[in-house]
């Protein structure tokens, strides 16, 4: 028995399902979860000291790679000053600068733990806001699993939505309306179905939790369009696509600028901080400033913003996004001929660095499309690029993460592990 083995039969004791988070549990792809013991760089280490190349990265919190100096040096120091204070402090003050300097919708923001709870927030704010009581989101996008956001389409699907898990009430998940992504048509009709109901749309801007499905050509501006015809909030939830796919997020990359903006992962460097922000109008109305209520013991601690501030500094000394992209492309290339020379069909969905892999004969546009690909291939290809050091997303339904410690051996490593593997995928 594996040392993972042991420690899954332990856990699984004390901890519902082994794991602190659903998706790390390989239910998706069967097997028992890699235990890790250590990361550096591009890789993590399990408890049978088995060295991976690694494209989760703590799904996609590390840009700059497992153990990065500057992240570590800066969050150790920070923790020697004191781990939490409770109290504002300066490096708040400079992270929330930074923030609104590097996203173009951000004029104000409030730090918090977790992209739940930055989504969760957003959305309590842009009801304050309108006064009115319905969310727009889309099927296959994920924001987190607060109560009003684990909901799923309804049989009237432009009106009610139903609850996606037990114990969320039919109350919380009524007023999230469910609609199919890259559909305008749904939208509008959305909007005309519960006229001066809705009071925002949050959608991820290049959704990365059915896997990869990039917004059809004009999508994104024809939701911006629709929230200022209707009197609704944009909010772009962009825990994954921030500081990831530009350095101000998915909304410098298409120009569209939202009203407020979900943010983690990324801008925490590992750490647990997320963030939401917007137009001051909006921000200035939570408390203590205005009426709307949120808050938290741990917002804006000092050695989670340590270690974000250290990442959105590398961010503007490395500029990494370019070469982000071309490691992506190379992948991909890599990856496609690899596929292609088994005989396996397969789509790579890909936006800059961020991208995912779907065995489909067609396009994958939608979450429709996202479920009919072939995912019990795809647990096949996790294990066989696992046998051979390679450690994937362990569900079909996430995107991989390249980061900056990627480079072209961990590349050439993957797309070598992907001949050796596509073989076995017939
Ligand atoms: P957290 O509460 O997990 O920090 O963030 C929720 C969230 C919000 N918005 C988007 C677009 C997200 O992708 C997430 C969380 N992402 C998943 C991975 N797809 C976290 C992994 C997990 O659930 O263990």
């Amino acid at each position: 028995m594996s040392r993972s083995e042991e420690l899954f039969e332990r856990a699984r004791r004390v901890i519902p399902g082994g794991v602190n988070s659903p998706v790390r549990a390989f239910r998706a792809v069967g097997g028992t979860p890699r235990f890790v013991s250590r990361g550096s760089g591009a890789y993590i280490e399990d408890v049978d000291g088995r060295r991976l190349v690694d494209y989760v990265q703590s799904w996609g919190a590390l840009l700059f790679g497992h153990a990065r100096g500057e992240i570590v040096r800066a969050s150790a120091e920070a923790a020697a000053r004191g781990t939490s204070f409770g109290a504002p402090t300066e490096a708040e003050v400079e992270m929330a600068e930074r923030i609104a300097a590097a996203v173009p919708g951000v004029e104000m923001v409030r730090l918090v733990s977790s992209g739940t709870e930055a989504a969760m927030s957003s959305v309590r704010l842009a009801r304050a806001a309108t006064g009115r009581p319905k969310i727009l989101k889309f099927e296959g996008c994920y924001h987190g699993h607060a109560d009003g956001l684990l909901a799923s389409a309804g049989s009237g699907v432009a009106t009610f939505g139903i609850p996606g898990s037990p114990g969320v009430p039919e109350g919380a998940a009524r007023d999230t309306v469910v609609l199919p992504f890259n559909d305008l048509g749904a939208v509008e009709g959305a909007f005309e179905a519960a006229p001066d109901a809705i009071a925002g749309v949050i959608v991820e801007p290049v959704p990365a939790n059915m896997g990869v499905v990039p917004p059809v050509q004009g999508f994104l501006e024809g939701l911006r369009a629709a929230c200022d015809r209707h009197g609704a909030l944009l909010v772009l939830d962009e825990v994954i696509t921030g500081f990831r796919l530009a350095p101000g997020g998915a909304q410098q990359l298409f120009g569209v600028t939202p009203d407020l903006t979900v943010l983690g992962k990324v801008v925490g460097g590992g750490f647990p901080l997320a963030a939401f922000g917007g137009r001051a109008d909006l921000m200035d109305r939570l408390a203590p400033e205005g009426p709307v209520y949120q808050a938290g013991t741990l917002s804006g601690n000092p050695v989670a913003v340590a270690a974000g501030l250290a990442a959105l500094r590398l961010i503007e000394t490395l500029a990494p996004h370019d070469g982000l992209r071309a490691k992506a492309e190379l992948l991909t290339s890599g990856l496609s001929a690899a596929l292609d020379a088994a005989g396996i069909p397969h789509t790579v969905n890909r936006v800059e660095s961020l991208l995912s892999v779907f065995f489909a004969d067609g396009p994958v546009r939608s979450f429709d499309e996202a479920t009919s690909a072939d995912h019990q291939r795809y647990a096949r290809f996790f294990h066989a690029m696992l046998d051979e050091g390679v450690y994937l997303p362990p569900s079909g339904y996430e995107g991989w993460f390249l980061g900056t410690a990627h480079g072209e051996e961990e590349i050439e490593r993957t797309v070598e592990a992907a001949r050796r593997a596509a073989p076995r995928l017939a």
